[in-house]
């Protein structure tokens, strides 16, 4: 694999839930050296620093929380994830998962523009495939799948020109998915793998299926990998914490192939509150992940830094 022109474009976005802390993520990411990391491998690497929301007026509405500050989010980063990806591969420091809202709508409209089909991979505990109707929560970083396939229910965001078909999208992870979500995932084409799934048949053969649809069609591949994706005991700085997630070797495995695949253009590392963390374990770990996104492989593994 070629060099690449990697763009880190932090997302401080903590508007997305209750619990406060993602908002240091970006500078976590950065203390746990994710640009040397990265330059280690060869690629050339420009921080372009910490997007800030859109400042936006809209009706506070009940059972939402946050709204206006997340469609702002959502306007700033669409344009954020546009312009970068037309310099290269922007990786999304985040930052609450509601600021996928923003990057894939941004990298959607990107691809639309180059004429290739968009892809999504959800690494993720949670099917995040509420609307603003059927969420009980009111936190919105359990609705950008919705959001992404098109979804109606989200009055105030930036209309979806570009939705990613449903069979474009592959969730995998998948053991906390709320009645409604589920109802409407059966009745979608999301291809989705829980963990179940990934215990009897292991974790390469649905994501080496996907990803060999995402090569075939020349596609455009986002991956947003959420901190819950993995098992807690290896990386509890995350508010939304389930059981019986993925391992180490599992979560490598998945980035080792995406690498392999050669397909990724953009990247999104959420969830990551720093306040829950055990000596910046976890953000240490996400970092190792995206290197091996990125081309690192177990034989060339650095020994590890003492935190
Ligand atoms: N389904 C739950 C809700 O809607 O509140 C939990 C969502 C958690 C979302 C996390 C980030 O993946
Ligand atoms: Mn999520
Ligand atoms: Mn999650
Ligand atoms: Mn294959």
């Amino acid at each position: 694999m070629t060099n690449q022109t990697i763009l880190l474009v932090g997302a401080p976005v903590d508007s997305g839930k209750a619990r406060q802390g993602c908002l240091m993520g970006p500078d976590a990411y950065r203390t746990a050296r994710l640009p040397g990391a990265l330059r280690d491998l060869g690629h050339d690497v420009t921080d372009l620093g910490n997007v800030a929301a859109d400042a936006v007026e809209i009706a506070p509405r009940d059972g939402l929380n946050n709204l206006a500050e997340t469609i702002g989010w959502t306007q700033a980063l669409s344009r954020a994830a546009q312009a970068a990806m037309a310099q290269g591969l922007p990786i999304f420091l985040g930052g609450d998962h509601s600021l996928s809202l923003g990057t894939v709508h941004g990298a959607a409209a990107q691809a639309a523009a180059q004429g290739r089909p968009q892809f999504v991979l959800w690494l993720d505990a949670h099917s995040d495939f509420h609307t603003c109707e059927t969420t009980t929560s009111g936190n919105l970083h359990g609705t950008p799948l919705a959001y992404l396939t098109g979804r109606m229910g989200f009055d105030g965001f930036p209309p979806v020109p570009h939705p990613v078909p449903e069979d474009q999208v592959c969730i995998i992870g998948l053991r906390s998915v709320d009645e409604p979500e589920r109802q409407m995932l059966e009745a979608s084409n999301i291809r989705r793998h829980d963990m179940r799934d990934i215990d009897e048949h292991g974790i390469a053969k649905p994501l080496d299926a996907f990803l060999d649809t995402v090569v075939g069609a020349g596609g455009a591949l986002h991956v947003s990998l959420d901190v819950d994706f993995l098992d807690p005991a290896v990386a509890p700085a995350v508010g939304t914490t389930v059981p019986g997630g993925a391992t180490v070797r599992e979560a490598h495995l998945v980035m080792e192939m995406i690498h392999d695949a050669g397909v990724m253009t953009s990247l999104d590392l959420v969830e990551l509150n720093p306040m829950l963390d055990e000596r910046g374990r976890t953000a240490q770990l996400m970092v190792d992940l995206a290197a091996s996104a990125l081309g690192r492989t177990v034989f060339d593994r650095p020994t590890p830094r003492i935190l």
